[in-house]
């Protein structure tokens, strides 16, 4: 891992451009890209720390295209990060979990497309738990000028250029890697500003702490059931906060893994591949982690269409090869 040469207590906007100077051809259009989600993310902040208060809470009564019911939250991150990157002209089209169908931004001489996942664990919005923001970005491959195509989203994990995610907590914060390591960052809001806060991550080799729904237990494959007896046995730590986002920080910071196996109800488990499974994945890597589908790498799972589910399986990587073992 190169040194950081930077301390804490820079800001997000400094990091970028310290980052882009050792690519001296780059355009700087990830940088601004980058500086884009930093944008959405503050706006999305101020929206889930103001709900309740302003009376945008509870289930809007549409539902998006998975069927579930949508938060108003779900349906305002998603218009701000639309906005933020179809404006901030770098991303010419965009997956998110709220919309079943490519979203063409008009951005057609840009470079990038993005996969996201506006607001992930929004059944927690009315409960004041931690809900957070994943997305994932990759250089298109078809023509610049052109409309992107589905090819541009169903590259693979592995082609990943930048994933990350926001996690809105008891303090917002920023974890996002370039396949240069893994940097958090924490927001002041009464500076609008992100500072570098966790300058290059490094994720436990082993843990104590496993994360699962435990009242689906009957319904998973025999070998993840025995695994976690083994963490009983073991009296690790079960906490498991029905938030994604929330769960995996916890898990990177401290060690542990984080399981949605599959069940006979959900037979690819409940999480998406494009925009929770592979950025996290991706992420956590970076961060000396690891992730699996239960039987191989989760960057090298084929992505076949946009919104297709994964199990998952991610957290320590002494842990997860466990898994994949038992
Ligand atoms: P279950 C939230 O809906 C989510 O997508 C993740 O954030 C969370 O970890 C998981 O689903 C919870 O799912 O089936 O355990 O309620």
């Amino acid at each position: 891992d190169e040194k950081l040469a930077l301390p804490v207590g820079v800001t997000l906007d400094r990091f970028i451009k310290w980052n882009q100077q050792d690519f001296p051809f780059a355009t700087g259009e990830l940088s601004q890209l980058l500086r884009d989600i930093a944008l959405a993310a503050k706006i999305v902040n101020r929206e889930v720390n103001r709900a309740g208060l302003v009376d945008i809470t509870g289930a809007s009564g549409a539902a998006n295209c998975q069927g579930e019911s949508q938060q108003k939250l779900d349906v305002i991150a998603h218009i701000r990060f639309m906005r933020a990157l179809t404006n901030g002209g770098e991303v010419a089209g965009i997956v998110s979990e709220e919309e079943e169908e490519i979203l063409y931004t008009g951005n057609d001489q840009a470079r990038y497309v993005v996969a996201i996942d506006p607001l992930d664990g929004s059944s927690n919005i009315d409960v004041n738990v931690s809900i957070g923001t994943i997305f994932s970005i990759y250089r298109r491959i078809s023509p610049l000028g052109t409309p992107v195509v589905l090819d541009d989203f169903l590259q693979g994990g592995t082609a990943q250029i930048a994933a990350g995610y926001v996690l809105y907590g008891t303090s917002t914060v920023l974890v996002y890697t370039t396949g240069r390591g893994v940097n958090g960052f924490t927001y002041e809001a009464s500076l609008g500003e992100f500072f570098l806060s966790h300058p290059m991550i490094r994720t436990p080799e082993d843990g104590a702490i496993y994360s699962v729904n435990e009242g689906n237990l009957p319904a998973f494959p025999g070998g993840i059931r025995t695994y976690i007896d083994r963490c009983r046995e073991r009296n690790y730590a079960a906490r498991y906060i029905g938030s994604l986002v929330g769960d995996f920080h916890r898990n990177l910071l401290k060690g542990g893994i984080y399981l949605y196996p599959p069940t006979a109800k959900a037979p690819q488990g409940k999480l998406r591949l494009l925009y929770e499974c592979y950025p996290l994945a991706f992420l956590n890597e970076q961060a000396g982690g690891a992730a699996s589908n239960g039987f191989q790498r989760l960057l090298e799972v084929p992505a076949q269409s946009v919104h297709q589910r994964c199990p998952l399986y991610i957290g320590s990587p002494r842990m997860v090869r466990e898994v994949e073992e038992a």
